[in-house]
């Protein structure tokens, strides 16, 4: 049973999104991807937010351009952690997603990422962040990327 759900407003936003997949992979964090759109698609992303918990997954990362509101309409339907990814293939460059991401009325929560593969990298970072309160071996993980990240940035010579 998957333990995030990684879901996109469209097959166009796959590319950016697929960035959210790699790093779960690399912490061994099983998850689903699906293209599920708060506009097209209502029903199946009210019944996707419904039937969440109750299969087991934990955090859901939810990437959208445009007038993104696929984030905000998963966390109207559930309890779980939803991470939001604005996406920049609007004419707007993403502004336009990220100010209808970050923008929630008081009482529905969003954490709302960066626009793009930062953000969707960082969904996936931050999403292994929460499910490591309860898992040691994540901790540990998440210690070595952290250590790697900046032996890398030491290691650069100008
Ligand atoms: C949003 O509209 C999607 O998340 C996508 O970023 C944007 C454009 O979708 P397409 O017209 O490319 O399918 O719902």
């Amino acid at each position: 049973m998957p333990k995030v759900g990684i879901l996109m407003g469209s097959r166009s936003d796959l590319d950016v999104m697929r960035e959210a997949s790699k790093i779960l992979d690399d912490f061994e964090v099983s998850h689903e991807m699906k293209v599920i759109s708060a506009h097209r698609t209502p029903e199946r992303a009210r019944d996707y937010s419904l039937t969440a918990e109750k299969r087991g997954l934990q955090v859901i990362i939810a990437g959208a351009g445009a007038a993104a509101h696929l984030a905000g309409f998963l966390a109207a339907h559930t309890i779980l952690p939803i991470i939001g990814v604005p996406l920049d293939g609007s004419p707007l460059k993403g502004f336009d997603a990220l100010l209808s991401t970050v923008q929630m009325p008081g009482g529905v929560p969003v954490a709302s990422m960066a626009i793009g593969k930062a953000g969707a990298r960082n969904a996936a970072l931050f999403a292994v962040q929460i499910l490591s309160r309860g898992d040691a071996d994540l901790v540990a993980k998440l210690n070595l990327y952290k250590q790697q990240m900046r032996a890398e940035i030491e290691a650069m010579e100008i």
